[in-house]
């Protein structure tokens, strides 16, 4: 009833008091009703058992090897990283210390690209969690670790139903001595579309306070303008701005004019002007081919002063070999995975790098049998969302084609698939790479990668050829998606959309020209404080509110999860996805030192009403859930 009370206090609900400690320690504002834990948790279990996990057939759980964590000895005291240095020298003096190393620094992107682009983003944080102290301990040399940001946030509310918060507070009590990585998208955030400005700000300064030290910020459609509040955000809140150029066509092909060295190193000059500390060239789909790494990493450490960080994708194969020339034109840093996490649409692998540069002047400095022993817990974790996997298993050289995010592709071909296009995924690469010619050669990253890529399907579906839209386009629908880019919502391209095609798409609507995010009401946050705990009937911490301000639907939705089914995040990836076996027994620790044994001993025949009775034991005692058969 205390605690009740001073929940309930309007300076309470409103945050006029200081929230950092609802913030940092949210569960212990939570009060479930201890005796319903365990019944939701079985119903959950039930359900995925009978029904299969959201998107996945049921089936029999594989008897799966338990990951091997790698013995450290936790007594030690974790070694002093990147993360020690920002904090005594702060940014620029972080800047500083980056230009005198002479070897090349790696970011480690397994936490987060590196399933984003090989599972579908659908890595759990109890698996991330388990290696993070020693990864912590293990690769003390690392320069960051990339791991949160992108798709990873969205995707845990949706589908894995945890708080993606949680997963930043509890790495960064793992892992205190190297730097935290995030994916911005700018002025979207980590959505999919411009939001207003006072929201991005917001964003930047909570994550700084829970942990993020180095935002990497790009802008879809590589607008600077577009990019500015992020940075200016990052700026003020005394973290690492590392400002991204988007990599996109080939400057080796002296046929396509529009992105050329001079429009990377006169994009590079500009971002150098805003304040960034370090500038990244962000190759998303992997397209910088060795040669052209080279020249371009030259030619910018000849354009700004700035430390240089390249991150590709290895679709083709060539990633390692690409790095390799970035880092003799003086690349600084590069971004790598756990071999059993790299490759093909991932990032190239650590290990690889590593013995590639063996001999060779820069090679970086980090204990590879250390990689190792990470990489077999990784090999251990992969197996269990193999149902994730994009299917892709050789290297793929027509991304040079159709120049597809690395991200994209698993996600564009399940899309393929779900409109009944899945033996015509060939036509879609080939229209994905028209849409983008017809769009002007525009940059394709999220979200611009997903209007060319629904762009692209529509036509497919609609079996439209490039000539039917010139000619029929007045009494086509486009997609939203394809409204709103031409309507300049998510940003200006570089020199501007094909006006003919405007005009048909916009059917008399007017576009902008200004920041979308300028033109936007700010959020009222207190408004939707107060909105959200009435719903919510808890209190609401300030990463709720972004939350909700960013995807109302989506936190929602994964509120209501929870309601339903509790905190599911305890569980063990096999039986989160599989449900158990017949007989089986599991133990689940539903907080430190207290933890629940269950057996599943039978289910029902469905009934009339199309319900089954799912029978367990719950630490040795009978009960009984009903969950509905979907079959
Ligand atoms: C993202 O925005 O999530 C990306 O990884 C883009 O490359
Ligand atoms: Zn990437």
């Amino acid at each position: 009833p205390f605690l009740e009370n001073v929940m309930r206090h309007p300076n309470f609900m409103n945050g006029a008091y200081h929230t950092t400690f609802v913030d940092e320690t949210p569960e212990l504002f939570v009060f479930p009703k201890p005796k319903d834990r365990g019944t939701k948790m079985l119903t959950f279990i039930g359900d995925t058992t009978v029904n299969g996990f959201e998107g996945m057939q049921p089936q029999k759980k594989p008897n799966f090897e338990e990951p091997v964590v790698p013995n450290v000895d936790y007594s030690e005291e974790i070694p002093a990283g990147t993360k020690q240095i920002l904090e005594e020298k702060g940014p620029d003096g972080l800047v500083s210390w980056l230009k005198e190393q002479h070897e090349v620094l790696l970011t480690d992107t397994t936490f987060r690209d590196a399933h984003q682009s090989l599972l579908a983003t659908r890595v759990r944080t109890k698996d991330i969690v388990k290696i993070a102290e020693p990864t912590a301990r293990l690769l003390p040399e690392l320069f960051s670790v990339e791991m949160w940001g992108g798709a990873t946030f969205d995707t845990s509310y949706r589908f894995l139903k945890e708080d993606p918060w949680d997963r930043l507070l509890k790495l960064r009590k793992a892992m205190p001595n190297v730097l935290f990585q995030m994916l911005l998208r700018a002025s979207n955030a980590v959505g999919y579309k411009n939001y207003p400005d006072n929201l991005i700000d917001q964003f930047v300064n909570k994550s700084a306070s829970a942990g993020i030290d180095v935002f990497r910020i790009f802008d879809s459609l590589n607008w600077l303008e577009g990019m500015k509040p992020a940075i200016q955000a990052v700026r003020d809140n005394n973290k690492i701005a590392e400002v991204a150029i988007c990599y996109t066509g080939d400057i080796l092909d002296t046929s396509r004019t529009k992105y050329n060295l001079a429009y990377y190193t006169q994009l590079a000059k500009e971002i150098e002007e805003t304040g960034a500390h370090i500038l990244a060239i962000k190759d998303m789909a992997g397209l910088l081919k060795p040669e052209a790494a080279y020249q371009l990493v030259s030619a910018l450490k000849e354009t700004v002063d700035l430390p240089i960080h390249l991150h590709t994708h290895d679709t083709s194969g060539n990633g390692v070999y690409t790095y390799a020339r970035a880092v003799d034109a003086g690349a600084d840093i590069v971004d790598v995975a756990c071999s059993s996490m790299a490759g093909m649409t991932s990032q190239p692998s650590a290990q690889t790098f590593y013995y590639a540069l063996e001999g060779a002047n820069r090679q970086p400095k980090v204990n590879v049998a250390s990689y190792e022993k990470l990489s077999a817990y990784w090999e251990g974790v992969r197996s269990y969302y193999k149902e994730f996997e994009s299917g892709m298993n050789s290297p793929h050289t027509e991304i040079y084609f159709h120049e597809m995010p690395g991200g994209q592709y698993s996600n564009l071909r399940q899309q393929a698939k779900a409109v009944g296009l899945g033996d015509r995924w060939n036509e879609v690469k080939t229209m994905y790479r028209r849409v983008n010619d017809m769009f002007g050669d525009i940059v394709k990253v999220t979200p611009s990668s997903k209007v060319v890529g629904d762009m692209a399907l529509f036509m497919v579906q609609n079996n439209l050829t490039e000539e039917d839209v010139y000619e029929k386009g007045e009494s086509i629908d486009f997609p939203d998606s394809v409204i709103e880019l031409a309507q300049g919502y998510i940003g200006q391209p570089y020199q501007g959309f094909p006006q003919e095609l405007q005009r048909i798409i916009l059917k008399g609507k007017k576009p902008i020209t200004q920041r979308p995010g300028a033109l936007m009401e700010p959020v009222d946050f207190e408004g939707l404080r107060e909105k959200l705990f009435k719903q919510l009937d808890r209190p609401v911490t300030s990463f709720d509110l972004i939350a909700y301000a960013l995807y109302p639907k989506v936190f929602m939705d994964y509120h209501r999860f929870c309601s339903k089914y509790g905190d599911v995040s305890v569980l063990d990836t096999p039986t989160f996805l599989y449900g158990m076996r017949l007989g089986e027994e599991i133990e689940v620790e539903i907080e430190k030192g207290k933890t629940l044994f269950v057996k599943l001993v039978s289910i029902s025949e469905p009934r009339s009403d199309g319900t089954r009775v799912v029978y367990f034991e719950l630490n040795g005692q009978s009960r009984e859930v009903v969950v509905r058969d979907h079959s």
